[in-house]
């Protein structure tokens, strides 16, 4: 809605806070369509279980993964370097428990890959690996994903009987094609925005269940492309062990809504994306980072577990040394 907004009503606001924005919705649709077919409903064969999913998946993406920005904490810093390979879960000979047979292995491997037509063209990015807690939720959970079996069934096909065990690449297509009321919103510019002086700050999760971050970077490269000082109106803050919109293991809350206890974040422009924008559009202070907090329990009554000044993109988080709760043990770096 910010993004289509900032496109298509570039004079109705002067600052656009988006956050995990679905950004080339038919392709995100699609995506979201494609994980049934490929897991089968629940109880069929090789079927993943949640539990399976949150456990034995997770701690194995976690022990590839979590290790590579130098801190074992759970949080997967800078997801595009995590590069899950489920080989390592294979069943050996005589082995029936905690591992995954060769069809599940190839099953998380489709479903961890880039999803692209059979020419290698993407349709969209990989999911976040990480994701798996909530992934079991909605994209994994055995069912069709709601948003997507509606979209399809009384959207692009009109058919309310339609099934969506049955979705493929060629409805995928279809509907890219046909993208419904220009749904699509996906631009490469945004003159008219950006020529009156707007400002746009994004922020996505890095274990995003539902609409993976990858999008968003894509999309950040997408308009950089174009230009090269996109910077001037457009930041985007990645969101360390955030999943969709709010929660997870990281220091998530930005003053964000949904749920998330935006009480108790002051209305500050470092750690609070309302307050950011406001300073940003009105004083012409520029967001540099923007510093999330993890409270204890999820609970800000309970007080600050730890902090994180989260880099604006493409600056990676970095540790440094000391104690990694700490902020000042991390450092952004191209
Ligand atoms: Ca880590």
């Amino acid at each position: 809605m910010g993004i289509k907004a900032v496109k298509t009503f570039p004079t109705d606001y002067d600052g656009i806070v988006a956050g995990a924005p679905a950004v080339d919705f038919n392709n995100l649709q699609g995506q979201r369509a494609m994980f049934y077919p490929t897991t089968g409903p629940i109880g069929s064969p090789d079927f993943i279980t949640a539990e399976t999913c949150k456990g034995l998946i997770h701690d194995e993406v976690l022990r590839q993964c979590d290790h590579l920005d130098g801190v074992e904490d759970g949080i997967i810093e800078i997801p595009s370097k995590c590069f899950f390979n489920p080989w390592t879960l294979l069943c050996r000979q005589g082995e029936s428990t905690d591992c995954l047979t060769f069809a599940q292995v190839k099953q998380v491997q489709e479903i961890y890959a880039p999803y692209t037509y059979a020419d290698g063209q993407l349709i969209f990015p990989r999911i976040n690996p990480g994701n798996e807690e909530q992934a079991v939720l909605k994209l994994l959970a055995g069912k069709p994903f709601s948003y997507s079996e509606d979209w399809f069934r009384y959207v692009v096909l009109r058919d309310r009987d339609w099934d969506a065990t049955t979705y493929n690449r060629d409805l995928v297509r279809r509907a890219d094609e046909l993208n419904p009321f220009n749904i699509r919103t996906y631009p490469k510019t945004l003159p008219v925005f950006k020529e009156r002086g707007g400002k746009i700050l994004s922020y996505h999760g890095g274990q995003d269940n539902q609409i993976t971050q990858f999008n968003t970077e894509r999309f950040w490269d997408h308009m950089a492309s174009t230009d090269r000082n996109l910077h001037d109106y457009f930041r985007f803050f990645r969101i360390s062990g955030m999943f969709h919109c709010s929660s997870g293991p990281g220091a998530w809350a930005v003053g964000q809504g949904g749920g998330a206890p935006a009480a108790g974040i002051p209305f500050d422009p470092q750690q609070n994306v309302l307050a950011a924008i406001v300073a940003w559009v009105e004083e012409g202070r520029v967001p540099d980072t923007l510093t999330g907090t993890k409270f204890v329990d999820d609970n800000h009554t309970r007080g600050i577990d730890f902090q994180r000044d989260h880099c604006l993109y493409p600056r990676e988080q970095t540790y440094i040394g000391g104690d990694h709760r700490q902020s000042s043990s991390w450092k952004c770096e191209l």
